[in-house]
């Protein structure tokens, strides 16, 4: 396979309502997409950061500019070095290794290379990392709102489209008491667990240890991603599983939080992590440790969402994932709309990621597009 080209394309989508969390309000996404074109194929990858560091230290324009700068450069002069049918997918870690960080610009640029290269031979995402189901059940991630009436609402709205799992956000001032009523009102047997983007401190651990009434799936990342140890303290006095977000970027993180005792459950997001093949890589080593794992999103667009089902169905994925339809966050996607059957997504079978932009729209919702010639 051979890099001709890398098309960087900023696309703006508004939200259908805006998206409260412990770290900010999202209102609309401004995506960075990267169309990889070969001498025998296209691919496509999306970037999941945010337009500002308030999750993570990424942020969009620091991902583009990486990319520019660094990566694609790196690829060029890397493929000029591999040997003949050694570049690919795999190789695009390695030449970017070098390279500290920004692992959500690396995974975007791995992700457009496997899909360029399962396209020409015909594979899909979910056969190419070991998928085993055709579907996978949709959990639901629900923001911060105004008021609990205002929250029961929006939750009675999911559970009628038939969402599998109710994940809510927690910060202080909003935990307890959103979790008590959700479970009062919808009965014990909702799925739910709540994330709290490293919103508390072990000075916490007796009040979130309040939440062990309420029958949780997890607590998701209540304390700061770097403090690791903290979590396994606090897994000392609370009941509920702990389950990392944040503080895994690696398969390697991910043994140690494991063997700290730090995560008894985590979320793997592709982005975060570096790419699909290091997400497949916690996959297995969480296996081996016998740790569940669901996949995270990242109000991807239809592209990065069809990914992540192709993820999720992997064996060790045995909670249901934040792997919404696309009208969740969408009026109009950039695919065709990823939607619910019975509670569950279907995981396309196509080659590549199975699906495509439709043009138009994609057209319709661009910002910018700048082109990288190798
Ligand atoms: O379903 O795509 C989705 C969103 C799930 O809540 C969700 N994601 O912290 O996990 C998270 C949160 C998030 C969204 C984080 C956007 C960062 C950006």
């Amino acid at each position: 396979m051979k890099l001709r080209a890398v098309e960087l394309r900023r696309i703006a989508m508004p939200l259908v309502s805006p998206f409260r969390t412990s770290f900010g309000t999202q209102h609309q996404r401004d995506i960075l997409l990267l169309k990889v074109i070969t001498d025998g194929a296209c691919g496509w990858g999306e970037c999941v950061a945010l337009a500002d560091p308030g999750y993570s230290p990424e942020y969009v324009d620091g991902q583009s500019d990486v990319l520019r700068q660094f990566f694609l450069p790196a690829l060029a002069t890397g493929q000029g070095a591999a040997a003949v049918g050694e570049f690919g997918a795999p190789v695009v870690a390695r030449l970017l290794e070098p390279f500290k960080g920004h692992r959500m610009a690396k995974a975007a640029l791995e992700m457009a290379i496997l899909d360029a290269e399962l396209r020409e031979t015909g594979r899909s995402f979910a056969r190419e990392l070991g998928g085993v189901v055709d579907r996978v059940p949709a959990g639901v991630s629900v923001g911060i709102l105004e008021s609990i009436p205002a929250l029961l609402d929006v939750v009675a709205g999911y559970l009628g489209e038939g969402y599998r799992r109710i994940k809510l956000k927690i910060e202080p001032g909003w935990d307890v008491a959103p979790v008590r009523a959700v479970r009062e009102r919808f009965g014990d047997d909702v799925a739910l667990q709540v994330d709290a983007n490293t919103a508390y401190t072990l000075r916490d651990a007796r009040h979130l240890a309040k939440l062990d009434d309420f029958d949780l799936l997890l607590i998701e990342q209540p304390l700061a991603e770097d403090d690791v140890l903290g979590h396994a303290d606090l897994a000392k006095t609370v009941r509920t599983p702990i389950c990392l977000d944040e503080s895994i970027t690696s398969a390697q993180t991910a043994a140690a939080a494991i063997r700290l005792g730090a995560t008894q459950v985590i979320n793997i997001k592709p982005g975060r992590v570096g790419g699909y093949l290091e997400a497949r890589a916690i996959h297995d080593v969480a296996a081996a440790h016998g740790v569940p794992v669901w996949c995270g999103g990242m109000i991807e667009s239809g592209l990065g969402r069809a990914a992540n089902a192709a993820l999720a169905s992997l064996p060790g994925f045995t909670l249901p994932g934040d792997i919404s339809a696309s009208g969740r966050f969408y009026r109009v996607d950039v695919t065709a709309p990823l939607v619910l059957e019975d509670g569950h997504i279907r995981v396309p079978t196509g080659a590549g990621l199975g699906v495509d932009p439709i043009p138009e729209i994609l057209e319709e919702v661009t910002t910018a597009v700048d082109l990288f010639e190798f």
